[in-house]
């Protein structure tokens, strides 16, 4: 199936942040029967990520509060690629930063790298840091503008992430159509706060966390049924997906495909059993083509 110019050999993907760098979850599971996996954001420098306690379980799912901890461009390049060019599913590279710069700063040496990424997913609404995405993904202005930055920058596909922690998901959409967006992809976790009654005092280290699980799933439904109408280019759908059934949902709201994300700390072979799953699923039900029923919740 194709996303735009993004081919996949079927579309269940993994969740950035959910699953390392791909290499972590290869004695669970067997990468290449994935459509693909997307790393942990990249940044410009090597983050050590935010002070503990940065996850916790709550009704519906969990609060995370990492903040970016990753190992840099630099140590990404040399350590992770290599690895990523031993596999066969698509490898979709995670980028974030806190200006137009740094996004830019690490597109440009992920381009240089020789092979393995086929593809970049841009983090415009991380939740937990100070500074940049969180900002970013909200403004349209600025989503078009750190978009049509990385458009001129790279012929590979271009996904935009985008946050639900907007009045107008369709507004964000458009703009990250506009700016020369291959495909979106939405949503990433939503604010959520938790406090231990006994000590009086928020669990997370930075307090605040970005919440996920299957408590998000309908809010996340929502939301690609919103983009489907607002836009024209595929929607990637993640939020709570723990089934065939949740996956389900997300294709008829519109999303040509979906990623995994919270289950894979549950189960970490979810994914290659959700290929199978669906796979079972279309035979069955006689389809020649997952496009069949793209979106068929709208008619
Ligand atoms: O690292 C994080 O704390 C984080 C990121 Br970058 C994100 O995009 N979403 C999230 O829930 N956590």
């Amino acid at each position: 199936m194709k996303l735009g110019r993004l081919q996949l050999q079927n579309p269940i993907l993994t969740a950035s942040g959910t699953f390392g760098y791909g290499r972590e979850f290869e004695e669970f599971i067997d990468l290449n029967k994935l459509g693909g996996i997307i790393t942990k954001s990249v940044t410009q420098k090597p983050r050590p990520g935010n002070p503990p306690h940065r996850v916790v379980e709550v009704p519906g799912g969990m609060l995370n509060s990492i903040g970016l901890a990753n190992v840099g461009v630099e140590r990404f390049v040399s350590e992770k690629v290599p690895y990523l060019e031993t596999l066969k599913c698509r490898r979709i590279v995670n980028i974030a930063g806190e200006s137009l710069e740094e996004y830019t700063f690490v597109m440009e040496k992920l381009e240089l790298a020789s092979g393995g990424i086929d593809a970049y997913e841009i983090n415009l609404s991380c939740p937990n840091v100070k500074e940049g995405g969180r900002t970013f993904g909200k403004d349209p202005r600025q989503v078009s503008r750190i978009t049509s930055a990385l458009r001129r920058m790279t012929d590979k596909p271009l996904i935009i992430k985008l946050t639900p922690e907007c009045s107008d998901i369709g507004e964000l959409g458009r703009a990250a159509e506009e700016g020369g967006a291959d495909i979106v992809s939405a949503i990433n976790t939503l604010v959520g706060l938790t406090i231990d009654v006994k000590k009086r005092r928020p669990v997370l280290g930075t307090r605040f966390g970005g919440f996920s699980g299957p408590g998000l799933r309908p809010l996340a439904v929502a939301k690609v049924f919103e983009l489907w109408d607002a836009i024209s280019i595929p929607i990637i759908g993640i939020g709570g997906i723990f089934s065939l059934n949740d996956v389900l949902e997300f294709l008829y709201a519109g999303a040509s495909a979906v990623q995994i994300g919270t289950a894979n700390y549950i189960e970490p072979d979810i994914s290659e059993r959700l290929v199978g799953q669906l796979e079972d699923f279309c035979e069955k039900d006689g389809l020649n083509s997952i496009s069949e029923i793209i979106g068929v919740a709208h008619s």
